[in-house]
């Protein structure tokens, strides 16, 4: 299969952002209007995190805002649940409203917050959706069969798998169900999680997922792709055996946690292509491109 690096990766670095970042990653995606929205992750000097959008017209040249949209202390009685930094905003448009869900970390260990906008101006943000610890939360673009999903990837103990649940209004969920766990002894043996929010084609839903083989000293993040079933989206119909992309640039070999790839967003483009933004290295933010087709039928 064939996926395309941009030549002058990284597209976004800390020098690009207005205020004291140490790293600005993990970016969820989506088109607004004609523009592209990056909402990046901003580690703060002080080792927190906060949300700041990125926009363009190109999908390749960002500009990122003066300030970030998102911050823990937005979070009102919540703040405590997002203390320690707001991380990995997936983004996802349902009917005329941009739903970001991303982590809140804290004393309490990761949980999944919902917000929306419909304008990347004003934010409304309707709390945590799950207890901890949780992570890796990306919605479904519509309702199937009458309600909202969502895939996640609740951390039990020695398990590290992907689940779903259904929501009538995307704050009480429920009907939960497993969807896949790491196949064991391969590159995502330690963990898998929800990437991207899940694109539908006549295929089936496809979404992008990370996997993770932990070592004594490190571990490795490598993207892969899955399809799901579009009428009942808890059964997985196909799946990439190999990793989509690997660390392998200079970018995402090293940084603040070397051999990492971690996408949390893409934009499928009318021609068939999806960009991807990832971060290397969770220190700044790349793009691959990759034809959709070629995608599903990796996954087959
Ligand atoms: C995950 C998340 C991501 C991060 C990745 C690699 O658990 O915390 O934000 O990119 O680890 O460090």
């Amino acid at each position: 299969m064939i996926i395309t690096r941009y030549e002058q990766n990284p597209i976004l670095t800390a020098d690009q952002v207005p205020f004291d970042v140490n790293s600005i990653f993990n970016p969820g995606a989506v088109k607004y209007k004609d523009e592209y929205i990056l909402v990046c992750r901003a580690e703060l000097p002080v080792g927190r995190s906060v949300l700041v959008i990125a926009r363009s017209s190109d999908g390749i040249q960002f500009t990122v805002d003066a300030k970030p949209c998102l911050s823990p202390e937005d979070h009102g009685v919540y703040h405590k649940y997002a203390a320690w930094g707001i991380e990995d905003a997936r983004v996802t448009h349902i009917g005329d409203t941009f739903y970001l869900t991303y982590t809140g970390y804290s004393q309490y260990m990761p949980l999944i917050i919902l917000a929306e906008t419909k304008d990347f101006v004003n934010f409304h943000i309707h709390g945590p959706i799950s207890e901890p610890s949780n992570k890796d939360c990306v919605l479904f673009p519509e309702k199937i069969n009458g309600k909202f999903w969502r895939i996640d990837r609740p951390s039990a103990e020695l398990r590290r798998d992907i689940w779903m649940s259904s929501s009538p209004d995307l704050q009480h969920w429920g009907d939960y169900r497993f969807v896949m766990a790491p196949a064991l002894g391969t590159w995502e043996t330690n963990k898998i999680g929800g990437s991207t929010p899940p694109i539908k084609t006549k295929d089936g839903w496809l979404m992008l997922y990370h996997g993770v083989r932990g070592f004594d000293i490190s571990s490795i993040y490598k993207l892969g792709a899955l399809l799901l079933d579009l009428e009942e989206p808890w059964k997985v119909i196909g799946k990439t055996t190999d990793p989509i992309l690997s660390p392998m640039m200079d970018y995402e070999r090293v940084g603040d946690v070397n051999n990492v790839i971690f996408a949390n967003g893409c934009i499928p483009e009318e021609n068939g292509e999806l960009k991807i933004y990832y971060s290397g290295a969770d220190t700044n933010i790349c793009l691959a491109t990759v034809q959709i087709s070629d995608l599903i039928a990796a996954c087959k």
